[in-house]
């Protein structure tokens, strides 16, 4: 079986967490069948490093027509980790910015459009096959998926990462010769939806969560009832692990002691919240919020301990996040510290690996990798009961037994403040150590049974040989309805 991935992230181009998840699912899948990537160059062509790690060979060239315009396509083939990407390249799709500005984005994603049967055309010439599947990941190749639908009769996947109920005007589709893909049924105005016209093109709608489909499942994929299921994400256990820590050797708490120095800060309860500072979906606001009521003295149990309380943000991103994080950093800078940089996967891992807490206070997600890395290291995530969130953290009052972490409301700063004065109270109580310390172990199995790759690329594989329930939970015990 050969399984094309079309994408616009996948390493090392990465915005966010969908690079992950697609670089790890073609890993993983390649293992079970062929894999190619389908991706613009994002101007890696022109990046020395990766042309050197990823060593791309020109594998054709054709042309392809943009309104009155005929520009040349060169795709090339690259490797990364066993796995063969299709780099498509020429004046538009080497645009470095992967999604900005927006008009060389849509143009872009033309052109990827107009680029990607083209090779498929060629692949049929050259190597005598196609891709069995095309796999869309996200709607800015949706209309790749359809066209190679359309004319090539493959089967089309369509997975939603997250809802971004993007809209093209059909006058813009039309000028660029597109206009055979305007349905009407998904036109609001002159605005054509694009995430709608590729879950009714598809063959097969996936999302990344249980509780995520079911949260969007009145908003959007009802309408798609029959041919729409989940597919959870994983997470990489095996680079997510203590044992490769600096201080491997040293405990925890005395990790958290150094680490804590290094940020000028004095032993304490640790709490670490990472990714990107933004309030939409990270509500990363909340989590500031729900520090400041704690630090202010409105939780009354928290009057003895709020000077223990010790927090680490590592990430950047909205400028009045940022600020508001520098403001509280220096009304209590005993106890808060913010690092407005990315500091790369290794240095991310000192932090889990130190850390008693991570903080996922999202608003929504429909996955969400944090949670999974988290736990993988041992560091007890407090997130919000949303998405994939919800699916993977067993909660400490729901399951007493077999929890992992704990969840609270969204978008509720008391709740969350609440939620760790009590997570903090619990690691300096007599019993506190143990209690956590078997949570922590039980977070890292729970991540290696459940969430790994190989378990999403056998899951996925059902999808694409249309046997996967059509939205039911394939691992009954996490079922959580
Ligand atoms: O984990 C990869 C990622 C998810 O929740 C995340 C999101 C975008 O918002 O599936 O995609």
């Amino acid at each position: 079986m050969l399984i094309s991935l079309a994408t616009f992230e996948h390493l090392p181009i990465r915005v966010g967490g969908l690079a992950e998840a697609v670089t790890s699912l073609g890993e993983a899948l390649q293992q079970k069948a062929d894999v190619i990537i389908l991706m613009p160059s994002h101007g890696l062509l022109q990046d020395k490093e990766a042309v050197q790690t990823l060593k791309p060979e020109k594998y054709c060239d054709y042309r392809i027509f943009v309104g009155d315009n005929i520009f040349p396509v060169t795709v090339y083939s690259a490797m990364r980790k066993g796995v063969r990407i299709f780099l498509f390249s020429n004046e538009v799709l080497d645009y470095p910015s992967v999604y900005e500005p927006r008009d060389m984005f849509v143009l872009k994603m033309v052109h990827f459009t107009k680029a990607v049967p083209g090779l498929i055309n060629l692949m049929l010439k050259n190597e005598q096959r196609k891709p069995d599947i095309i796999h869309i990941n996200d709607w800015h190749c949706v209309f790749a998926g359809a066209l190679v639908k359309k004319y090539f009769q493959i089967p089309f996947i369509f997975t939603i990462h997250r809802l971004c109920h993007e809209r093209i005007s059909s006058h813009e589709l039309s000028e660029v010769n597109l206009g055979e893909l305007i349905d009407p049924r998904y036109l609001e105005g002159d605005m054509f939806n694009i995430e709608k016209f590729g879950a009714h093109h598809c063959d097969r709608l996936t999302t990344v969560s249980y509780t995520y489909l079911n949260e969007e499942w009145h908003t959007f994929f009802s309408t798609f009832d029959g041919k729409t299921t989940y597919v959870w994400n994983g997470a990489d256990s095996t680079f997510w692990n203590t044992q490769d820590l600096k201080n491997a050797q040293l405990s925890r708490a005395e990790r958290r002691k150094l680490l804590l120095k290094e940020n000028n800060l004095e032993d304490g309860v640790f709490f670490f919240n990472v990714g990107r500072l933004d309030a939409a979906q990270k509500g990363v606001d909340v989590l500031l919020q729900a520090f400041e009521i704690i630090m202010r003295g409105e939780i009354p149990s928290a009057e003895k301990i709020k000077d223990k309380i010790r927090l680490i943000l590592l990430g950047s991103g909205d400028h009045h996040q940022e600020n508001e994080a520098r403001r509280l950093e220096r009304l209590f800078p005993k106890n808060m510290k913010a690092i407005i940089a990315y500091l790369g996967r290794e240095t991310t891992r000192e932090y889990y690996g130190a850390a008693d807490f991570c903080i996922i206070p999202s608003n929504f997600e429909p996955f969400g990798l944090v949670q999974l890395e988290a736990m993988c290291m041992g560091c007890i995530p407090i997130g919000s009961r949303v998405g994939g969130i919800n699916d993977t953290v067993l909660d400490i009052h729901d399951y007493p037994e077999e929890s992992t972490g704990r969840l609270v409301p969204p978008r509720n700063p008391t709740a969350l403040a609440r939620a760790m004065v009590e997570m903090a109270l619990l690691s300096l109580s007599d019993r506190g150590e143990e209690l956590l310390n078997a949570m922590r172990l039980r977070g890292r199995e729970h991540v290696i049974q459940n969430f790994n790759w190989d378990k999403a690329a056998d899951r996925y594989l059902m999808v694409y040989n249309n046997m996967a329930s059509i939205k039911l939970p394939f691992v009954s015990y996490a079922e959580p309805y």
